[in-house]
């Protein structure tokens, strides 16, 4: 006699095994560990008066700028990093503007504009203005050619009227009525 024995084996549930992902320890080149994620300018007018506030935040893609100013004359203003991070009246001392790739100025520039070029800021009656300006080409990360933070530091600088976007090379933007040095 032939005995079918058919033993049910429970079926072996696979447990989905929990992927581990190593924690990989950020390999961080001694240029950028030193680097800041952080920045700020304090913008002050002529005569010395606070006009405003900068904050600047490093993210993957480029820098955010928090831009708070009081007191400014309402109307359009050109907004740029500027060269060099030295603010004495009437701000020349900011030299040019930031721009490490030595294009010809203006964000509708066919080469691509300095990197310290922005769009403007469109101050209300009341003279008060916060605002948030994205700035994929300039970094904080020392360093690199486009360093806010390279040798002669940069500026952040308001001027009496719009950029024209395109003038080369300062978009005709007229007198510097603010400063701000950036710094860690
Ligand atoms: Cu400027």
């Amino acid at each position: 006699m032939t005995i079918n024995r058919q033993v049910a084996w429970p079926l072996a549930v696979a447990a989905a095994a929990a992927v581990m992902v190593a924690a990989v320890a950020p390999v961080a080149t001694p240029a950028l560990a030193q680097s800041p994620a952080i920045a700020k300018a304090v913008l002050k007018d002529k005569s010395g008066k606070e006009v405003g506030e900068a904050n600047l935040t490093q993210t993957k893609n480029g820098v955010l700028i928090r831009l708070s100013v009081k007191g400014i004359e309402p109307g359009e203003h050109a907004f740029h990093v500027h060269a060099v991070g030295k603010c004495e009246a009437p701000f020349t001392s900011a030299g040019g503007h930031f721009n490490p790739a030595s294009h010809k100025h203006g964000l509708e520039s066919a080469e691509g504009a300095h990197a310290g070029d922005m769009p403007n800021l469109h101050v209300p009656q009341n003279g008060d203005l916060k605002v948030e300006v994205f700035n994929a080409m300039i970094t904080l990360a020392k360093g690199q050619p486009n360093s806010v933070f390279d040798a002669d530091g940069s500026a952040l600088v308001i001027h009496a009227k719009a950029d024209d976007n395109k003038t080369d090379p300062a978009g005709d933007a007229g007198d510097r009525i603010a400063c701000g040095v950036v710094t860690e």
